[in-house]
């Protein structure tokens, strides 16, 4: 029989992603059931075509499933995961709570799809986004030349923070369109009365900081980038240093990244490289204006990498521009390709 699957967080901004690319795949499931908070009971969703009730999230409301899928806030990860694996429940699991913990896989199919099957908890973890913005490409080219140091700036959407970020950006365009607020030092600050969950005004602007902070200055961010490229890639003692910037893009988070290796790069075999790396489309042309920016790559599956270059100063060097739908790959597609790869280990068990 098909595995029966469960969305947790059915009706968030991953949650609603991941109803349509559960739509559009190969369906590999029996039911699928949709969960929420009690507050979002009862709404009724589309996915495959068919109106589908939310249910509230409960320790019954994983009787006969098979996989979980978690698109929920840290701490009901923290809290519901375990009850469900505890119920013979597979979750996918798509915070943060679980994905340094060693018991825990944390998997990028392309990647690591094999660390999928050695789950002790019953919990497999999704990366992070902005880690999942690069991780595809980098894979590819680590095997090739061996990875040794990351330098990472992210240019990360606003989706990255859900809804809120979403609806407060909208507001604030509103609050400036037409208007020459954002030309005098610190008008923005000013004008703009509400944040949103922004440390700072983002229309018109940059703001260098995503999640919260942590030892020594650095956000939780960017430690998850450090961490996280370590532990997908096998690279425990990786160098990894990001910083972690917020702009006015809705969705789709982009990464500038220079990455050091082992061995002696070219840019032409790098490219070839990329170019056949699954899950990664070379769009690296800038003599035709050639160049992924977050707006082309909203909506697609793949990570789309340009801007590929060998260092000037470092011959083991290359200096690449990388950008990925921050809800897809970033988050419910690359969810469901865990889930889809656990289906079919069960299908075949
Ligand atoms: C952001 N990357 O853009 C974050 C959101 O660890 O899954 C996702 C946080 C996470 O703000």
């Amino acid at each position: 029989r098909k595995p029966n699957l469960a969305v947790v967080g059915a009706t968030g901004a991953v949650g609603t992603v991941m109803l349509g690319i559960l739509s559009s795949r190969e369906d590999v499931w029996g039911e699928i059931r949709l969960i929420a908070s009690p507050r979002s009971a009862g709404r009724k969703l589309t996915v495959r075509g068919e109106e589908v009730e939310v249910v509230a999230l409960s320790e019954e409301a994983f009787d006969g499933i098979d996989v979980a899928m978690f698109d929920v806030p840290d701490e009901v990860s923290a809290q519901w995961a375990p009850i469900a694996a505890a119920k013979g429940v597979i979750a996918v699991d798509n915070s943060g709570a679980f994905r340094m913990d060693e018991d825990v896989p944390l998997v990028v199919p392309e990647v690591n799809a094999a660390a999928a099957r050695i789950r002790p908890r019953g919990i497999i973890a999704n990366p992070n986004c902005t880690t999942l913005t690069m991780m595809n490409g980098l894979a590819a080219l680590h095997s090739e030349y061996g990875l040794k140091e990351l330098v990472v700036a992210s240019y990360q959407a606003a989706s990255g923070a859900g809804q809120p970020g979403v609806d407060a950006l909208r507001d604030q365009i509103k609050q400036v369109a037409g208007t020459g607020v954002g030309e005098m030092a610190g008008d923005l600050r000013a004008v703009i009365t509400d944040n949103g969950p922004f440390p700072a005004p983002l229309v018109l602007n940059a703001v260098p900081w995503a999640g919260s902070l942590k030892e020594d200055g650095w956000s939780s961010e960017e430690l998850k980038v450090r961490n996280e490229s370590r532990k997908i890639l096998g690279l425990p003692d990786l160098k990894v240093s990001a910083t972690c910037v917020r702009i006015p893009v809705i969705t789709t988070h982009s990464l500038a990244v220079h990455a050091v290796f082992e061995r002696e790069v070219t840019q032409a075999r790098a490219q070839e490289i990329l170019r056949d790396a699954p899950g990664v489309v070379l769009y690296d042309n800038p003599e035709a204006g050639e160049f992924p920016t977050p707006n082309d790559v909203v909506g697609t599956d793949p990570t789309w990498v340009g801007r590929v270059r060998r260092s000037i100063d470092d011959p083991t060097a290359l200096d690449l521009f990388i950008c990925g739908d921050n809800l897809r790959k970033g988050a419910a597609l690359n969810t469901a390709q865990i889930a889809e790869v656990v289906a079919a280990e069960l299908t075949t068990a």
